[in-house]
């Protein structure tokens, strides 16, 4: 009942060249379009590009981050205004590397996530364990406060349309995976503190995502999971073949 929805979270990877020949080579050789959402998620300087390329049966495109405010003194930054303009529909919201990196908090992330649905763009919000956290018995704590910090003040309605990414720190960029029953238990404690914040209905609509280290060899089983509906996947969507392999696996 839920679309599974594959999306590449690019990073601070390719050229324009580089990005605009992926996407002219995989957007019209995707095998499932309507069964599967499958969405790019670039730098922004290819943002304008990919979205004007994209089309029925395209990946769609996403950011990767974004400034909550719609315009103002704040150098360097990209508004969801210039975002929802360009015709991007969807924005990876608190990722770890942002967290860790840039400063990002459970404030900032819920601002962020705030602000990204109320210019039509669909957050994919990121949470994940550290190692430490892990091997502390501390996982579920962990993730179910940062989706209630991500969420809190928005509205089930809106929240029905989110997409949570279920991403352990320990998994991202090593070649660790969680094991597919690991990876099931973390997004089911998600779903049942969604369901704890808006009932059941609609934590049954939310999609929650699994990343880390995903790649085509290990997509089928991480999706077979009930709670799994797609994956956030950085290092595997920079080939064509390999994210078109993951597309396939969704459909
Ligand atoms: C986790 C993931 C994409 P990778 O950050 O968000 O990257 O698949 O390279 O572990």
């Amino acid at each position: 009942m839920r679309k599974p929805i594959i999306a590449g979270n690019w990073k601070m990877h390719k050229t324009l060249g580089e990005a605009e020949s992926f996407f002219d080579s995989v957007k019209d050789r995707l095998p499932n379009a309507g069964r599967a959402d499958t969405v790019i998620c670039a730098p922004a300087p290819f943002l304008a590009s990919l979205a004007g390329r994209a089309g029925d049966g395209s990946p769609e495109i996403g950011a990767q981050t974004m400034h909550e405010e719609e315009k103002g003194a704040y150098t360097g930054e990209v508004s969801p205004v210039m975002l929802a303009d360009l015709g991007v529909r969807y924005v990876i919201i608190g990722h770890s590397e942002r967290r860790e990196y840039f400063n990002e908090t459970d404030e900032s992330v819920n601002r962020k996530t705030k602000s990204a649905f109320g210019h039509k763009l669909i957050p994919i919000v990121c949470v994940g364990e550290s190692l430490e956290e892990r091997e502390g018995d501390k996982t579920a704590e962990k993730i179910s406060g940062q989706v209630r910090a991500a969420l809190e003040g928005i509205s089930a309605e809106d929240a029905a349309n989110a997409v949570i990414a279920y991403e352990p720190i320990w998994a991202i960029g090593t070649g660790k995976t969680a094991t597919s029953d690991m990876a099931n238990e973390a997004c089911a404690t998600i779903r049942s503190t969604l369901a704890d914040l808006y009932g059941q209905e609609t934590a049954n609509q939310i999609r929650i995502q699994y990343g880390g280290s995903v790649k085509p060899e290990n997509i089928a089983e991480l999706l077979a999971q009930p709670d799994i509906d797609g994956a956030l996947v950085g290092g595997a969507s920079l080939e064509p073949e390999s994210f078109i392999a993951l597309a396939e696996a969704a459909g």
